[in-house]
């Protein structure tokens, strides 16, 4: 294991990584600030269980107490959950303060991307991927996790971007800072709770070998950066659109209207949008993440056989 004062890599992971055995990743924002207790906890327990079944190594991602964690325990997990907003989001510029003042964060897609690339971990499964807000042209409101995603060497698996986003312009902010975007068995942009966006996507791949090889290759080339894949939320668990995208725009329009900006964005707008549905996204968002975890664990196992060969 690299040395890194700050980083505590879990023994059932670290043995994983020592011997080559697929590792995936996991963040901590969604438990905290993207879903309501009790679900936040049984859905990030039987994420671990689905990654473990398709025979990789799960590892949540936080910091606790100013430790930079890979890998937590059950009793982690709940004590996130629990506290859930009572956890600082850490997105990249939070880490360095957080640490030295032995504080606890929940890890944004930006930050578990940062920590598993500092275990030595290469694939990463969550929900969606913060992007490039509606009215960026005036808020400059663009989530660190897109710049995260140029510069760090992990492959995240999510299924696309909510549309309280502007999903073109957060595509053409990936293609200027180089990242690879894939759709895993759809030419589409998968828009979260739904299949389709009417955004293309650079490539189509189907498998999880093509995934790692596209992966391997990237590493081989000596390219920094990550890579993208999206996965659509399989059919049976897909929203209506009309009725997804009418609580969107409620919800964005409610934030503009009370002024809500910065780290509070996105929270907040998650926590309207179940609202308004009645639940029915959380659903979604629950099963779209386990769909996910699948896809990874997969992927990863692929990739420690390129590895090794
Ligand atoms: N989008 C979701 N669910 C989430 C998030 C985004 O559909 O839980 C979380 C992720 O942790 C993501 C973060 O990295 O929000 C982005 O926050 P911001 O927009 O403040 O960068
Ligand atoms: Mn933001």
């Amino acid at each position: 294991m690299r040395m890194n004062p700050y980083l505590d890599v879990a023994p059932e992971v670290s043995q994983a990584l020592a011997e080559g055995r697929p590792v995936v990743a996991l963040e901590s924002t969604i438990i905290s600030h993207g879903m309501p207790y009790p679900q936040n906890v049984e859905t990030a327990l039987h994420v671990e269980q689905i990654i473990r079944e398709g025979g990789a190594v799960p590892a949540t991602i936080a910091i606790i107490g100013g430790r930079l964690k890979a890998g937590l325990t059950k009793e982690e997990i709940d004590y996130l959950g629990r506290t859930g907003s009572g956890i600082p989001k850490a997105s990249r510029r939070d880490l360095p303060v957080l640490v030295a003042k032995g504080m606890d964060g929940a890890c944004t897609v930006t930050t578990t991307m940062m920590i598993a690339a500092m275990a030595g971990i290469s694939v990463f499964a969550t929900g969606g991927i913060g992007g490039v807000h509606r009215g960026a042209e005036t808020t400059m409101d663009i989530s660190a996790d897109l710049e995260e995603l140029a510069h760090t060497p992990v492959m995240v698996i999510c299924a696309g971007a909510k549309s309280i986003l502007d999903l073109g312009l957060t595509l053409e902010y990936l293609e200027t800072h180089g990242v690879t975007v894939i759709g895993y068995g759809t030419k589409e942009l998968p828009a979260f709770y739904t299949r389709r966006s009417g955004f293309g996507v650079d490539y189509e791949l189907d498998t999880p070998q093509e995934l790692a090889k596209a992966f391997h290759v990237k590493r081989e080339l000596g390219m920094e950066g990550g890579m993208l894949v999206t996965n659509p939320i399989p059919e049976e668990y897909s929203m209506d659109p009309a009725v997804i995208n009418k609580a969107i725009d409620e919800a964005v329009a409610e934030a503009k209207a009370k002024g809500i900006h910065g780290k509070e964005t996105t929270p907040f707008l998650l926590a309207k949008i179940k609202d308004l549905t009645g639940g029915d996204s959380l659903d979604s968002n629950i099963q779209l993440v386990y769909n996910n975890a699948k896809l990874a664990a997969k992927t990863a196992a692929e990739l420690c056989k390129l590895a090794k060969a």
